[in-house]
């Protein structure tokens, strides 16, 4: 094949993808498997059908005005199989508004064999066949999450390995195919754990993952690094404020990543909407002269008050519209270190 014809040689390059994901604008995190969209409609009351979950994606995808803020939408494999009303695939319908289709490969948390409750995350066996099924469905970037908890000896060495093996082999396999890896290793919020460990954990962490992206030659330019904010655990007493996520969240990350890494692209972990946005406000007002981009994945802070908007309704799709562009609006202005708490009310 020339390399005109040749869909990934003729593709922008990885770096300018990973920087249009992440240089002034977010990502929508769309992304939920069968049973955690399940969940989500379950709080709203309506059933998790094919149908409704098409339905709610295209409400979310055809948001007039969302392009501004958000540059990427991560979709799980039933939806990017899907149609929009009109026809148009659904990853189509983001790329003609400029919004770049991505795609959750990972196939979900198991036990990590012989832990006590610790998890590894699975999908490499057949990624390498199934990358450039996807790429040629329109993604143009991928994503793979392991999750780690904190507690007494938790996470151990021996879950921080592992998983850094299968995030960095995932990574590889995605350069190699056309596609920029999100790399997303999430240490969980759940439990009473201080800030100061959840900060000692997400450096063990993401030092052992960085430690084997150089291993398996992922070159970082071309990659982009979702994770948590290092914050207080949920059950914690005491709940450390903005000001202290955003110290310790730079500090963490200034101690472990490359320079030439991209950007950092913050999940919301079950944060609530306004703290997300207001610790990323905090998080770049603090970071200003960090060496990435430092924005934001959400899914939970992007699409709570938007689904409770939509609540199954065909006749709710522009309140609903109105609820996720205001979430990306304001997260577009904590990007600049310029959300106020009270832009909630306006
Ligand atoms: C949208 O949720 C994603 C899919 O989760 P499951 O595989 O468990 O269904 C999830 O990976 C998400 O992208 C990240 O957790 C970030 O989402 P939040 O809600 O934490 O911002």
């Amino acid at each position: 094949m020339s390399e005109q014809n040749d869909p990934v040689a003729s593709a922008p390059a990885l770096e300018e993808t990973a920087l249009a994901l992440c240089d002034g604008k977010g990502i929508l995190a769309a992304d939920e498997s069968s049973g955690t969209i399940k969940k989500r409609f379950d709080q709203i009351g309506v059933e998790s059908t094919e149908e409704n979950r098409r339905s709610y994606r295209e409400i979310l995808f055809t948001a007039e005005g969302i392009e501004e803020f958000i540059g990427g939408v991560i979709l799980f494999d039933e939806t990017i199989r899907q149609q929009a009303g009109d026809g148009t695939p659904l990853a189509g319908v983001l790329a003609r508004r400029g919004i770049i289709p991505g795609i959750k490969v990972d196939k979900g948390l198991k036990d990590l064999a012989g832990s006590k409750g610790e998890k590894i995350t699975e999908g490499l066996d057949g990624l390498a066949e199934r990358l450039p099924e996807y790429r040629s469905l329109g993604a143009r970037f991928a994503k793979f999450r392991t999750v780690y908890s904190v507690g007494d000896g938790l996470p151990t060495d021996y879950c921080i390995e592992a998983n850094a093996h299968v995030q960095s082999y995932y990574a590889a396999l995605c350069v190699e195919h056309g596609l920029v890896p999100i790399v997303e290793p999430e240490v969980l919020m759940d439990g009473g754990h201080s800030i100061r460990q959840c900060y000692d954990a997400t450096r063990r962490t993401l030092a052992a993952v960085f430690d084997r992206l150089a291993l398996y030659r992922v070159p970082f330019p071309q990659i982009l690094l979702k994770t948590n904010m290092v914050v207080s655990g949920a059950d914690a007493a005491v709940q450390a404020d903005e000001a202290e996520v955003a110290r310790m969240t730079i500090d963490c990350l200034s101690e472990v990543l490359p320079d030439e890494l991209p950007g950092v692209v913050f999940l919301s972990g079950g944060l609530s909407e306004q703290q997300a946005t207001a610790n990323l406000n905090a998080i770049n007002a603090a970071g200003s002269v960090a060496p990435w981009h430092l924005s934001f994945s959400y899914g939970r802070a992007l699409q709570a008050s938007a689904l409770r908007a939509w609540k199954g309704q065909p006749g709710n799709r522009g309140p609903a519209q109105e609820a996720l562009l205001k979430r990306a609006r304001l997260n577009g202005a904590a990007l600049l270190g310029e959300y106020r708490p009270e832009m909630e009310e306006q």
